[in-house]
């Protein structure tokens, strides 16, 4: 069996010289399929003396696992320099200039955001941002939700395979509060921080869509009441949606990491058959809030007892949605280029309070 060493070159020569997967694949018949030249000298072995056949089927082993190694080798090559064509092939120059009449449009999520992070930014939040995937205690245990409470059920929350560093299981973050939480353990106050982003839940339907986006806010502070909750919320309310008395309601409710608790409902009516928010006889829920639970404060290695600090949260899409006339959720997340010509924001449309915010 001198000629052993030689197959062995000649097969990996032809490994390593094949130039698609095709032909990658071709070689592996040639040499480990079901007629390859190995698997045809392994069914020769049992002709041999019990010495003789010991001795060559451990070369003859050694030669299959070299040759299955360079195959897995050089598909791994093949793989790579086919998204590297790929890549090339889909080269965009982001210098290059706009061509008038034929712009990309701003995603109303992002104009949404854009156009929140302005009024916030106005009143001197700024924003924060934090990873999509948290663990267990930063989405839920620092925010005093039990363990049993409904949202971490398996039917609500996104869990991942594996634990994170601290045991505790990984989840695809169901709001945005675990910034917060990030925030408040890193930073001592004063803090003051609008966090804008992904959040998911495991629900999919007319009105849920397992993806959506959120904006939360939170301000830490030694003198922060109810009344800076109220008004910078009022606030937010009537500049975002451009009515100037724009009625705001604040409903008593129940949040874990807040106590206490109110959802927030603005005026509309539905005369006619006609949706308008604004002064009326109907209202509207659009965020929620409240003041900082101190066992969250606490949690987070805050002094409950000389700092207090109020929180809230919306959904981005459902604001979009009412601001923007747009009637179906699902049509967010569907990348149809119709319908982003039709709600998208032209690129240097910048909201900002100066501007307008409803040219
Ligand atoms: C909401 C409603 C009320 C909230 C609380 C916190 C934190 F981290 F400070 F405790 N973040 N977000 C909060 C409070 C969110 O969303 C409807």
């Amino acid at each position: 069996m001198e000629d052993i060493d030689v197959l062995r070159s000649e097969l990996i020569a032809t490994v390593n010289g094949a130039a698609d997967l095709k032909a990658l694949e071709e070689a592996r018949i040639t040499a480990l399929g079901k007629k390859g030249r190995i698997t045809q000298l392994m069914k020769g072995l049992g002709a041999m003396e019990p010495e003789a056949r010991k001795a060559a089927g451990a070369r003859l082993n050694a030669v299959k696992d070299a040759v299955a190694e360079a195959i897995e080798a050089r598909k791994g090559d093949l793989a790579g320099a086919a998204i590297d064509a790929r890549l090339m092939g889909e080269r965009v120059d982001v210098t290059l200039p706009v061509r008038p009449g034929q712009d990309g449009r701003i995603h109303p999520i992002s104009q949404t955001i854009d156009e929140v992070v302005a009024i916030f930014g106005e009143m001197g939040f700024v924003v924060a941002e934090g990873p999509d995937i948290e663990d267990d205690w930063h989405n839920f245990t620092a925010l005093n939700i039990p363990p049993e409470h409904p949202a971490r059920q398996e039917h609500d929350t996104f869990y991942l395979p594996g634990v994170g560093a601290d045991g505790g299981r990984m989840v695809l973050r169901t709001h945005t509060s675990p910034v917060q939480i990030r925030t408040m353990k890193g930073t001592q106050p004063p803090i003051r921080i609008i966090c804008p982003g992904r959040t998911y839940r495991c629900d999919s339907d007319a009105t849920h869509s397992p993806m959506f986006h959120q904006v939360e806010g939170l301000v830490v502070d030694e003198a922060t009441h109810m009344g800076h909750l109220k008004g910078c919320l009022i606030e937010f309310c009537r500049a975002y949606f451009g009515v100037d008395d724009l009625p705001v309601r604040f409903r008593p409710s129940y949040f874990p990491f807040t106590e206490p608790s109110a959802e927030v409902d603005i005026g509309c009516t539905r005369e006619g058959g006609q949706f308008r928010i604004g002064r009326g006889d109907d209202w509207l829920e659009i965020l929620g809030c409240g003041m900082v639970n101190a066992v969250v404060l606490e949690n987070c290695g805050i002094d409950s007892s000389r700092y207090q600090g109020f929180a809230f949260g919306m959904g981005l899409e459902r604001i979009a949605m009412l601001k923007y006339g747009i009637p179906d959720l699902r049509t967010f997340f569907e990348s149809d280029l119709r319908w982003l010509r039709h709600y998208g924001f032209a690129a240097l449309d910048v909201p900002s309070l100066v501007g307008g915010l409803n040219p």
